[in-house]
């Protein structure tokens, strides 16, 4: 056993003691009062569901073990003389709770290149789609595929017990992370580079190794990458993409099939395929006005414009952030550094100055603050990654490493299966004359 397995082992062993004695001891404590109101609006707010990795506040946003985006930042480990964090790092802290050294991010980043090669027939699969097949379809059905090579499917069948489950997630996991950016980068070549494959380059860490995979050899495209993976990993459990990955889990499917519908999921336009929607947005704004960079009247007007369609500001709102989102502001400090004359950056700092009091001025949007994906794009397309439609992948590739370490843990702490309790509305009305009926 590798010892970032053994750590987690041992880690994980005394969390599920810690929920044992806090279940027996406090177990009828009541969390919260459900109302009818939430039932029927998302189930906002109803805390249903325990995810170890990540903390999401409404007003200051996310944090990993404890951490902020800019603690991790500054704490996490780098590639060489890099500034920005490996997300090999932040899977080490995500799993074990601890800061990793140089060294166990090495580590991890060594595991991971150990593991990387793809099977053919995964990429026979992508290449029996049509070219214009979205991106986020051939990945989904690639990581199905990709379900061929699951350990912990084979050990289920041939009946490894409960304690034993977590192990083969672990690898698969592993497995998983390891080979998912050569198939994205592989779906990006096809679909938008004429087939010309690029190989791995082994000498580099699993963030820079998948930009030279995409084509993009520059540096600070590679840093880009490292901050893009580790901020848009994880966002506490009840995101569409977090909760499918759980709930699929949880009747044991295994980690190829789990992530592949948190990767369906994270395909919404409402949650992950944003970031291709904003760069459309903005576009057909530029393109409309024949100019790079729009006023910002010309800006608030398109906003009232696409309000008055009944269309959603994409980038804007959240289910509960109630602030700028913290990682907006990580990538808009990148683009500060790297790329401050970038017309379409520059519009996406225009846009944060003038949607907000707007958006607040409808009087029914929650939250009128940006969110991560309102600015991915602009980076992206100043760097040549200009396809938007591929936007969704990058943000899959990197969300794999939260929800694959929330399903090892949910194995670890050996979850039951998630079936919560649904209502009809009949139910509802006659639950509401009760509740009238008793008060008289
Ligand atoms: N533009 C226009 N209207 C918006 C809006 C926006 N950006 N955000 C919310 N609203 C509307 C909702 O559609 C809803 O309208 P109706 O009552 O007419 O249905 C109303 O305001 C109340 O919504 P809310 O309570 O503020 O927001 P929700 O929790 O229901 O939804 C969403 C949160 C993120 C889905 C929403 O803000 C939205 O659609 N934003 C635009 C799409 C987007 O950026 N999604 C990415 C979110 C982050 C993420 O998951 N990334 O992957």
């Amino acid at each position: 056993m590798g010892y970032v397995k053994d750590l987690f082992k041992e880690v994980s062993i005394k969390k599920a003691e810690e929920i044992k004695s806090l279940v027996k001891e406090h177990g009828d404590l009541p969390l919260a009062t459900v109302t009818l109101a939430q039932t029927y609006q998302g189930s906002r707010g109803i805390p249903t569901l325990v995810t170890e990795t990540s903390l999401l506040d409404s007003e200051e946003g996310i944090r990993f073990r404890g951490y902020s985006i800019p603690q991790l930042r500054e704490l996490l480990p780098k590639a060489g003389d890099g500034k920005e964090p490996c997300p090999e790092g932040l899977f080490y802290l995500m799993l074990t709770g601890e800061i990793p050294s140089d060294q166990d991010a090495g580590h991890i980043s060594e595991v991971w290149a150990r593991r990387s090669q793809v099977p053919n027939h995964v990429f026979k699969v992508i290449e029996s789609f049509p070219i214009s097949a979205h991106p986020m379809t051939q990945f989904c059905a690639a990581i199905l595929a990709l379900q061929t090579e699951s350990k912990f499917a084979k050990a289920y069948f041939e009946g490894i017990p409960k304690s034993e489950h977590w192990n083969y997630v672990y690898e698969d996991t592993m497995t998983l992370i390891a080979r998912l950016p050569r198939i994205a980068a592989y779906i990006y070549r096809r679909k938008y580079k004429g087939g010309i494959d690029i190989h791995p380059d082994g000498m580099l860490d699993w963030s820079g190794n998948f930009a030279h995979m995409l084509g993009f050899d520059d540096p600070a495209f590679q840093e880009l990458m490292r901050l893009y993976m580790t901020i848009h990993a994880d966002h506490e459990g009840g995101n569409v993409s977090a909760h499918a990955t759980h709930l699929v889990g949880s009747a044991l499917s295994d980690p190829y099939l789990s992530l592949c519908a948190g990767m369906t999921g994270l395909a919404g336009p409402l949650h992950g395929l944003a970031n291709q929607e904003v760069i459309r947005w903005i576009e057909e704004l530029q393109e409309k006005l024949g100019t790079q960079e729009p006023s910002k009247e010309q800006i608030a007007a398109y906003i009232e414009e696409t309000l008055k369609e009944g269309k959603v500001v994409p980038g804007y709102g959240h289910a509960v952030l109630r602030q700028t989102d913290p990682r907006f502001v990580a990538q808009m400090e990148f683009a500060k550094k790297h790329c401050p004359d970038d017309p379409t950056v520059r519009t996406v700092w225009n846009v944060y100055e003038v949607a907000p009091p707007i958006l607040e001025a409808t009087g029914k949007i929650k939250n009128p603050w940006p969110n991560v994906d309102a600015h991915s794009g602009a980076l992206l397309k100043h760097y040549g990654l200009v396809e938007e439609e591929f936007y969704t992948v990058l943000f899959g590739v990197s969300r794999a490493l939260g929800v694959l370490t929330s399903l090892c843990w949910d194995r670890a702490l050996g979850f039951p299966i998630e079936r919560p309790k649904s209502i009809t509305t009949n139910w509802a009305k006659e639950f509401v004359a009760k509740a009238i009926a008793s008060t008289k």
